[in-house]
């Protein structure tokens, strides 16, 4: 008999600290199960054989890939605990909307910093700053990108804070000085117990940046 819930992740994955978080909001147990991502696992290939990444989410013996779809199922199938989405249609288009924007123009441009040549770097850096300072409007004076309460934006975004760091030594700039209202409301987030207990610490993902450059010799 398959274990309720498995989920397959790898600890500086920003998506999986997506789902971690998620889990970690509504309570739930399940089992962690680190993968090495260099040689993965048997189950990883078979619950995930299209894209062969982590995180997935497993269900009764059912996957369910990629982080923000992970977080919704979990939001869909945990209803007695805060939801993540608003229930307004047009609300719950922008929540999506932003999380995509957050994949799209964050996730893509900071890989294009941690893992990118010394001149690819100061162009990526730009349009973080840009792309952070868009998300720094939609969040206003909010203290969280819903409102009130802790929810699906903060959930998809608040995992690239922990790279931060790297971004930012990389780059040799600083969020804090272009955006601190959002890294106010990082500081906001990181105070959850369920964000604290799922994020990496931005030493060990910068180690990990450090050795994984020294490999590819993109120094
Ligand atoms: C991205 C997952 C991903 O890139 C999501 O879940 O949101 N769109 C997906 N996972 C990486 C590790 S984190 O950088 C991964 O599993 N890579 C393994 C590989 O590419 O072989």
């Amino acid at each position: 008999m398959a274990k309720e819930l498995i989920l397959l992740d790898e600890w500086l994955s920003m998506f999986g600290m997506r789902a971690r978080i998620a889990l970690a909001e509504k309570e739930i147990e399940y089992e962690y199960r680190e993968e090495d991502l260099d040689n993965k696992s048997q189950m990883l290939l078979q619950m995930n054989p299209i894209h062969k990444k982590i995180p997935v989410l497993i269900h009764n013996g059912k996957p369910i890939a990629e982080s923000i779809i992970i977080v919704e199922y979990i939001d869909e199938v945990w209803k007695d605990k805060a939801p993540f989405l608003p229930s307004d249609p047009y609300q719950k288009a922008q929540a999506r909307f932003w999380a995509d924007f957050v994949n799209k123009k964050i996730g893509d441009v900071g890989g294009r910093i941690w893992a990118g040549k010394r001149e690819e770097i100061e162009v990526a850096k730009k349009e973080l700053v840009e792309n952070l300072k868009e998300l720094e409007k939609v969040l206003g004076e909010k203290a969280y990108f819903g409102g009130d309460t802790f929810g699906f934006v903060d959930i998809a975004l608040i995992p690239f804070h922990s790279w931060f760091y790297t971004y930012e030594t990389l780059g040799d700039f600083k969020v804090e000085i272009e955006c601190p209202k959002l890294i106010a409301w990082a500081k906001r987030c990181n105070q959850r117990e369920s964000v604290a207990k799922s994020v990496a610490h931005e030493n060990e993902v910068y180690d990990f940046v450090l050795q994984y450059r020294k490999k590819l010799h993109l120094d």
